[in-house]
């Protein structure tokens, strides 16, 4: 079997289930959600997994392993953003259900059963949160997440159990640290470092931390043409200065992303002085306290404009994911699984987040990156060829051989890493 071009099939097939407009929109809960999850399926039967949606409408494709064996996890989102590529997520999930199959095909047996799973929110798109399906098999989820509502005020727990989903059933799906001896994501890099280097695959070193916040300015509207300038309070323009100074400040740190991605404005007309205006300020980092002491800074700067302009701010943390490190041992197998597939082994960090940062909770985590075109992601444009993923699938099938291996050396029988 060609792995590779048979992934593209899949992924070109798979991300026609979107709704309509330019690129891939599968919002979670959703119809074409829900019809990308029969697909799915049929990828994971086809790998010989059995498949059962759990509470938090995370599909998984499960292959036994020998009695009272642990279980290690594959797996990646079937969420997309809007507008975005046919890659981002669905690829590792994929990638998993065909790395599996290529063990199958083999005749390869491993001495623990393995899951592929497919999280249903990893975006963070829709609501005001992410990452349900990994927190909930961390134990970490939040269940107050589940009263957040989208755009059209249905709530995240309403469109859950209408998706076949238990909101209710949902803090009891916790997997426990014994039963799992580690995750694997595999997810175009999403940056173009891989490409420039020319190389088809790259293992992740560790996930940064995000944090998002709002940031709310009320000032007083009046009319454009009477209110001297001096004697305004404008909220606009206050956020004109903040984001400014996010552009400038994170500028001076190389360990820092921030982004002003969303901005509304009232009364919003051309001839009313802006009252209020809201804007997010999203925070990344691979270093925490870096990130919190950035937060600060913006924090202070917006009381200095708020006493310079008789403004009111709001500034207020909506989600914080803190960063993560991938497996030592992991980031080891990998490598020599590249090296045996006779690829460079090349260490990266991740700047964008992934499940595998809520995964992390439960398990030991390895994330191996794929090249994409462009460093293109969250597009129509976003690509990858046959080739490298064919070269993911055959990584991903040697690095669980080598597990295997590496644990059948270790003195204890296969335990959980933590
Ligand atoms: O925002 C991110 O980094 C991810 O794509 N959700
Ligand atoms: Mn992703
Ligand atoms: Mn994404």
């Amino acid at each position: 079997m060609d792995w590779g071009r048979e992934a593209q099939h899949r992924l070109q097939d798979i991300a026609t289930l979107s709704a309509p407009g330019a690129g891939v929109t599968r919002f979670p809960f959703t119809q074409e959600h829900a019809d990308a999850r029969d697909k799915i399926s049929q990828w994971m039967n086809a790998a010989g997994l059995k498949t059962r949606l759990d509470a938090a409408c995370t599909l998984i494709g499960r292959r036994e392993g020998p009695p009272g064996s642990p279980t290690f996890l594959i797996g990646s989102h079937q969420d997309s953003v809007l507008g975005g590529g046919a890659y981002d997520g669905i690829m590792g999930v994929a990638l998993g259900c065909l790395a599996l199959e290529k063990l199958a095909a083999d005749g390869i047996t491993l001495p623990f059963a393995v899951e592929v799973l497919a999280f249903a929110d990893e975006e963070g798109v829709r609501f005001p949160t992410a990452l349900i399906g990994p927190r909930a098999l961390a134990g970490t989820l939040d269940d107050r997440v589940l009263d957040m509502c989208d755009q059209d005020g249905v709530t995240l727990a309403g469109a859950l159990n209408s998706a076949g989903g238990d909101a209710a059933a949902i803090a009891k799906i916790a997997r426990s640290r014994s039963d799992i001896l580690g995750y694997l994501e595999a997810h175009i890099e999403q940056g173009p470092l891989l490409e420039s280097e020319d190389l088809p695959l790259g293992i992740v070193t560790g996930i940064c931390g995000i944090e998002r916040n709002t940031v709310t300015f009320t000032g007083a509207t009046g009319h454009a043409g009477t209110v001297p300038m001096n004697l305004r309070q404008d909220a606009l323009v206050a956020a004109a200065h903040l984001i400014a100074e996010v552009d400038r400040l994170a500028a001076t740190d190389p360990n820092i992303r921030a982004t002003v991605g969303r901005i509304e404005n009232h009364p919003n007309v051309v001839n009313g002085i802006p009252r209020e205006v809201t804007v997010t300020v999203e925070i990344r980092g691979t270093d925490d306290a870096i990130r919190q002491r950035f937060a600060g800074e913006l924090k202070s700067f917006c009381a200095e404009i708020s006493c310079n302009r008789r403004i009111d701010v709001s500034f207020e943390r909506t989600y914080e994911q803190t960063a993560v490190s991938c497996d030592e041992g992991f980031r080891k197998l990998l490598a020599g699984a590249c090296e045996a597939e006779g690829i460079a082994p090349r260490e990266l960090p991740s700047g964008a987040t992934h499940d595998a940062s809520a995964m992390a909770d439960l398990c030991p985590i390895a994330m191996l990156f794929t090249r994409c075109r462009g460093g293109i992601s969250h597009s129509p444009e976003e690509f990858a060829t046959d080739a490298d993923m064919g070269q993911t699938v055959t990584v991903m099938a040697r690095f669980l051989q080598d597990l295997a291996a590496h644990i059948a050396d270790q003195p204890e029988p296969a335990q959980a890493a933590r």
